[in-house]
């Protein structure tokens, strides 16, 4: 076995079109996470590597489809997602960005060293081009017919309906996403990595971890579904593959005669990992190449099941072409993570978005962290439910960790005035704790982190039982010193706990930590004697965790179902749509006075479900609506919201409160309601008209 120095982890980098999903957590950012926090509180030396990928043609077309340029499109969700990340306690040691000069730069030294140890091949083919905006379009500016499923809007590259993969010359009826337009073939030429060239040494590599028969990996660390996916695709040969594409947006090919094209971007996206370095290197002045060219180094990366063949099996043959860095020593992937019954999807709005779960459960992060390290996909695919995550926070963070935490703190108080007694604590016990640290640690060194989590969360147990089996509450009639004895070693297990648990539970462990008066920053090395002694005090009680109830999971569900595209909801239920009103001249509209108005003030009025009492700003004066709008939001998110208000209309008393005027509200055919609002900010008092 090969002993390494340092790790270099990196986690794959999410485009940056759109927001991040829970399936993405669990997918690959969350293990990653948990395995960098193991090793730093294993005092290795490591780094943890993500970014944005800001290039390709998927963020391109979003970019015209919101008409705005590609870099407005990716400086938004650049910042979006990394917030998300650090408020969701993923904590990377840079969260970094392939549109920058240093990553362009580094990506294009990258290809020149390929290109000039002969590493590609220069290729000519036909493809599709736009005559009405004169350029090549890249396979997702393609739709067409899907020659498998018949589905009318597949892309070039792949179809969403059936999930084929696809390249353009299979569509039927192919036409161009800018022009709508039948597209003309036409000559380009491209830069292409021969894979086949690599497939001997690459099939070595995979399944006996050697290279030239020196030990680099050992495979059966692989997880098998990785194997299974890398040798499916050498079983069935590697075809070349084109590096380059002919568009504006990206790392420009650095080759005279390359105009108009730019770097492939699964050929940049990786780089990215090293340019990343290169940048928090220079942050931390310190050196980057130890950590990609290093043989010490143990370069892991964690990804989604999409993943795996570009970071086994492509990434590889460009650092060995390359020639300069080592290569990987895992590929820990996971499968993918189902929610409520389904596929997770972007494009159908069936997932949950995690800055909204941040916004839903504040504080909360660590339940959702919890959960989904619980569930996780390790090797196969599994589900998120609702009810499940209720029923583990109640019943696991809760009853059992969030208990055990607390008897121990309450007794404390009651028996010892907030002190760690002054007598030894039960070695004996405490022995059988310790060996959790071993199953935990060899559990997350195979990247069982579901395994790892569920034998910390047993040393919670462990310490329930101990304190149910010694009634510390009756032994305190007849036996102080064996009291005192029972309570320091629960206090014990506390702080073990607030250690085990910190590469999973990291928000928790610290308030844990805090409130057992535990100072210094912990290390998995720690002994007992310096983390608590006798005589520390220790914060007054309190309650890690809470129940969560129905009424909030309803919600979350209710959510999930509004969350549904409308326009797939019109189509299958067209009677949801109301037919028009009968017609009205203008001058019957003129009667209607709307303003915007701004809320003030909103509370909810009892026994009355679906109402709130709203205070409402509308410029003309200050005035109390009740609004029906109960069910979709709640008072304190309301405060501040700018509104549209009909002002005109005679006051009704509704549930003994009199309602002046209406607050305009949209309804969808599900009956979701949400406000109708200026686009821009008008102020109060201001007409609609
Ligand atoms: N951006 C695909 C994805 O987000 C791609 C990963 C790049 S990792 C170098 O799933
Ligand atoms: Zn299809």
């Amino acid at each position: 076995m090969k002993n390494f120095k340092r790790y270099t982890v990196t986690a794959a980098l999410p485009y940056a079109n759109g927001p991040l999903h829970i399936g993405h957590i669990a997918g690959a950012y969350l293990p990653a996470d948990i395995y960098v926090r193991f090793l730093r509180l294993r005092e290795n030396d490591v780094i943890f590597i993500c970014g944005s990928d800001e290039h390709g043609a998927a963020i391109t077309l979003k970019a015209k489809k919101e008409n705005i340029t590609p870099q407005q499109l990716v400086d938004k969700y650049h910042e979006l997602m990394k917030n998300a990340f650090a408020d969701f306690g993923i904590e990377f040691s840079i969260y970094h960005r392939t549109s920058t000069p240093l990553h362009h730069q580094t990506a294009a030294d990258f290809f020149s060293v390929m290109h000039k140890k002969g590493k590609f091949t220069e290729e000519t083919s036909e493809q599709y081009y736009d005559e009405e905006n004169k350029l090549f379009l890249a396979d997702r500016y393609i739709t067409g017919t899907c020659p498998k499923c018949g589905n009318e809007s597949a892309y070039g590259d792949q179809c969403e309906k059936c999930g084929s993969t696809l390249s353009p010359t299979d569509l039927i009826n192919p036409k161009s996403v800018l022009s709508g337009k039948t597209p003309v073939m036409k000559t380009t030429s491209h830069w292409y990595l021969p894979l086949g060239e690599h497939e001997a040494w690459l099939k070595e590599w995979i399944n006996k971890g050697t290279l030239d028969g020196v030990e680099q990996h050992n495979p059966a660390e692989w997880k098998n579904q990785v194997l299974g996916q890398c040798n499916s695709w050498l079983d069935a040969g590697l075809q070349s593959r084109a590096m380059t594409r002919d568009l504006d947006w990206g790392v420009k090919v650095p080759l005279p005669n390359a105009e108009g094209k730019v770097l492939y971007v699964w050929l940049d996206a990786p780089i990215g990992y090293i340019s990343a370095t290169k940048q928090w290197a220079a942050d931390n002045k310190t050196d980057w190449e130890k950590w990609w060219k290093d043989e010490e180094t143990k370069l892991l990366h964690f990804v989604g099941k999409d993943n795996i063949v570009f970071h086994a099996l492509i990434f590889p043959v460009m650092l060995r072409s390359h020639g300069e860095f080592i290569l990987e020593n895992n590929v820990p992937a996971n499968e993918f993570l189902n929610l409520e019954g389904d596929k997770i999807s972007t494009s159908r709005n069936h997932a949950i978005w995690l800055h909204e779960y941040l916004q839903d459960f504040p504080n909360r992060q660590d339940e959702l962290r919890y959960v989904l390290c619980s569930i996780a996909p390790e090797s196969k695919d599994s589900e998120f439910t609702w009810k499940d995550f209720q029923a583990r926070n109640n019943n696991e963070l809760v009853a059992i960790l969030g208990n055990f935490v607390n008897r121990s703190v309450v007794l404390t108080h009651k028996y010892f005035e907030g002190k760690i007694p002054d007598v030894k604590p039960d070695t004996k016990f405490l022995l059988g704790i310790k060996d959790a640290y071993d199953k935990v640690e060899q559990n997350i060194e195979k990247y069982r982190f579901r395994e790892a989590l569920a034998e910390a969360m047993n040393v919670a147990r462990s310490g329930n039982k101990y304190l149910a089996d010694n009634e510390p509450w009756k032994l305190i009639n007849t036996d102080k010193e064996k009291t005192a004895e029972v309570i320091h070693t629960s206090l014990l297990v506390a702080a073990h706990l607030s250690i085990l648990l910190e590469p999973f539970l990291p928000f928790t462990t610290k308030k844990l930590r805090t409130l057992l008066g535990i100072t210094k920053p912990v290390s998995w090395f720690f002994e007992e004697t310096q983390l608590m002694h006798s005589g520390q005090e220790i914060g007054q009680p309190l309650h890690l965790f809470t129940n969560i109830d129905d009424e909030t999971i309803q919600k979350q569900l209710e959510k999930l179902h509004a969350m549904k595209p409308i326009a797939t909801e019109v189509a299958a239920e067209p009677a949801a749509i109301k037919p028009s009103k009968p017609e009205i001249t203008f001058e019957d509209f003129a009667k209607s006075d709307i303003r915007i108005g701004t809320i003030l003030e909103a509370e909810k009025i009892p026994k009355a479900d679906k109402l709130l009492k709203l205070l409402v700003d509308t410029g003309i004066d200050k005035r109390t609506v009740v609004s029906g709008i109960a069910a979709y939001y709640k008072p304190e998110d309301i405060i501040g919201q700018k509104v549209s208000i009909l002002v005109n209309l005679a006051p009704r008393k509704l549930r003994g409160i009199e309602s002046q005027g209406m607050i305009l509200m949209a309804e969808d055919v599900n009956g979701k309601l949400c406000f109708v609002q200026p686009s821009e900010n008008i102020t109060n008092g201001g007409e609609v008209k």
